[in-house]
């Protein structure tokens, strides 16, 4: 392998500071993964899964303990506190570092010491970049063989390049005799960001986004700031491919927090005849900005680390097909034939499963199977509906940006933004329920502007204003249109009104004709909405009432959300755009004028 001194020189001094008992580098070869899977059988951390069910493939359940990401334990330490913002957790980085110091000698005594070199975006790209990341967790490493492209061929292209030191260690070091146990962790967990250094650090879980630092840590915070520097996006969004019954393609791309159905909308089997939606990416998408003008994105990931409970053949057919072979499984059920099943896979619950605190657990049993973040590992290749371009290193262009969140009120289906201004500004107002993919309050409401309030790397502020700079660079012509759509709105009797799933193609559709200068509208005071019989419902049982109350926002409830807003935004101080401010005094007047 050829390794740079820069490189070799940062790994020798993380093992002097882990004191591991061996090291070992990451090849990516097929051989050196299967090894790892076998030792992982043999402490107890992995379950080889029947292999006339599921071949090749692997359960793991974690400590109770380590389940989400850990948001308040992730930290931005930038040299200023203002550049980490009012929404990130700050500390001075020399007194992190010497924290950090502390906590990482000597813990990954009795333990192997792996490194892996992955990239993010297809190898080459040049939207993509290369990371390096230390840990101690065998399980770690065949979740980022699976996640991103490993190994020695990484290397080659990385030569004397940059790449970001990612450090990350389980912290459960084997001293003075102590007996390793099958999801090794640590109750201090630090999940640390050095934005101008460029490098993370993360101790303490083996979970996710938490230890998976090419994800959430690396493609989000980290290339946040990055793009930020260098005038291009990193966002928590899908990327689909959509064809029309006439053959014609446009590349979407969609924002909404963790748990709020991406993975779902990004292999939507369509309900309506003749249209089709391929899989480029269905979590992170970064995007630049090509020779013509327009906005190409690539999905910087090589699997999904998609929420289990819920995903079933009639709600994702092609997540199912995606994990057949060849995945990873952690916090689901066991069932009795050696494969898997957690809440909602089939309609029918089995008579006995082992559930994922590995007790026995029947349909009568008063507690889930399977932990709501429970979550599969798969290979993207292996979805039916990718898109030939997935890994077009020039990316695919993107022609429209969706936000959206989880909203039971006062969020209408879809709505088309003015300009790319007011689209900035719905981006800034995405507010969310909350899920179960971060430790935390479940089902309370709380504001996740362009769902990154986990994962923008500096002041949100700035963001904000790197959003509002991006779209005046630009030749407006050029740039996708932003739209935003809520699929969860609810009834008075607390059920969904809109059936989603396949059928929000319906909503899609008129986004494309909406881009195509067609798709007719009326104008709300929050934006576009489709006029009436503009949005196909052939084969619903909606009611003209019901469907009306998609879109219903009254002026009280319209006022009530500025106020909130206004309240909000204080929160930026003079770092908030200007044109935000100046976008919700025209919303209050066109919400007063009503
Ligand atoms: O744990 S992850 O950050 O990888 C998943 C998520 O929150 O979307
Ligand atoms: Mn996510």
């Amino acid at each position: 392998m050829k390794i740079s001194k820069k490189l070799q020189d940062w790994v020798d001094d993380c093992e002097k500071l882990c004191k591991p008992d061996n090291v070992v580098w990451c090849d990516g070869s097929k051989q050196q993964l299967d090894e790892l899977a076998n030792e992982l059988i043999k402490k107890g951390t992995f379950q080889k899964l029947n292999d006339s069910k599921r071949p090749n493939s692997y359960y793991a359940k974690s400590d109770p303990n380590d389940v989400a990401r850990v948001e308040d334990r992730t930290f931005i330490c930038s040299v200023n506190k203002e550049d980490a913002g009012p929404t990130n957790n700050w500390m001075e980085p020399a007194e992190m570092h010497k924290k950090l110091d502390e906590l990482f000698d000597g813990c990954m005594k009795g333990r192997t010491m792996y490194i892996i070199p992955f990239s993010m975006g297809p190898l080459g790209s040049n939207i993509a970049h290369i990371g390096i990341e230390v840990t101690d967790s065998p399980y770690v490493v065949l979740n980022m063989a699976i996640m991103t492209r490993i190994g020695e061929k990484v290397l080659d292209v990385l030569g004397e390049g940059e790449f970001v030191p990612c450090l990350h260690s389980v912290g459960f070091p084997l001293t003075d005799g102590k007996q390793d146990v099958s999801w090794p962790c640590s109750e201090t967990k630090y999940i640390v960001h050095f934005p101008e250094e460029r490098s993370i650090w993360s101790y303490g879980s083996g979970y996710g986004g938490n230890a998976l630092l090419g994800k959430k840590c690396f493609a989000l915070r980290i290339a946040s700031v990055m793009a930020r520097d260098q005038g291009w996006l990193a966002e928590h969004m899908l990327i689909v491919g959509i064809t029309s019954p006439e053959g014609v393609k446009k590349y979407v791309a969609a924002a909404f927090p963790s748990a709020c159905g991406k993975t779902n909308l990004a292999m939507l089997s369509p309900t309506l005849p003749g249209w089709k939606v391929e899989t480029v990416g269905d979590d992170i998408a970064w995007m630049k900005f090509g020779d013509d003008g327009r906005l190409y994105a690539i999905n910087p990931e090589y699997g999904f680390f998609g929420v289990a409970p819920g995903t079933s053949d009639k709600t994702n057919a092609n997540a199912m097909a995606s994990m057949k072979e060849n995945a990873i499984f952690t916090n689901v059920a066991l069932t009795d034939d050696g494969d898997v099943w957690w809440e909602g896979m089939t309609d029918e619950k089995p008579a006995h499963l082992i559930d994922w605190h590995g007790k026995d657990w029947t349909p009568e049993s008063t507690t889930p199977s399977s932990h709501p973040n429970s979550r599969f590992t798969a290979p993207a290749s292996q979805c039916p509906v990718i898109d030939p371009d997935w890994e077009n290193p020039k990316g695919v262009p993107i022609s429209a940006i969706l936000f959206g969140g989880r909203r039971a009120s006062t969020v209408p289906l879809v709505n088309e933004s003015f300009s790319w201004q007011h689209g900035t500004f719905l981006g800034s107002a995405t507010s969310s329920e909350m899920t179960a993919a971060a430790a935390g309050t479940v089902g309370q409401v709380r504001h996740d502007p362009f769902a990154m309030l986990p994962f923008c790397g500096y002041n949100m502020g700035d963001y904000f204003n790197h959003w509002i700079n991006t779209g005046k660079k630009a030749d407006a012509d050029k740039l996708p249109k932003i739209f935003f759509v809520n699929w969860f709105r609810k009834d008075e009797d607390g059920k969904f009104i809109w059936p989603g799933y396949g059928d929000n193609i319906r909503v899609l559709k008129w986004v494309f004709e909406r881009l195509e200068g067609k798709g007719e509208f009326i104008e709300m005071p929050y934006g576009k909405v489709p006029a009436k019989g503009a949005l196909d419902l052939s084969g619903l049982d909606i009611s003209e009432e019901t469907f009306e109350k998609l879109f219903k926002i009254t002026k009280e409830e319209g006022l009530a959300e500025v106020n909130e807003m206004r309240e909000y935004f204080k929160k930026f101080g003079d770092k908030l755009p200007v044109e935000l401010t100046a976008e919700l005094d025209s919303l209050e007047k066109r919400y007063s004028a009503m």
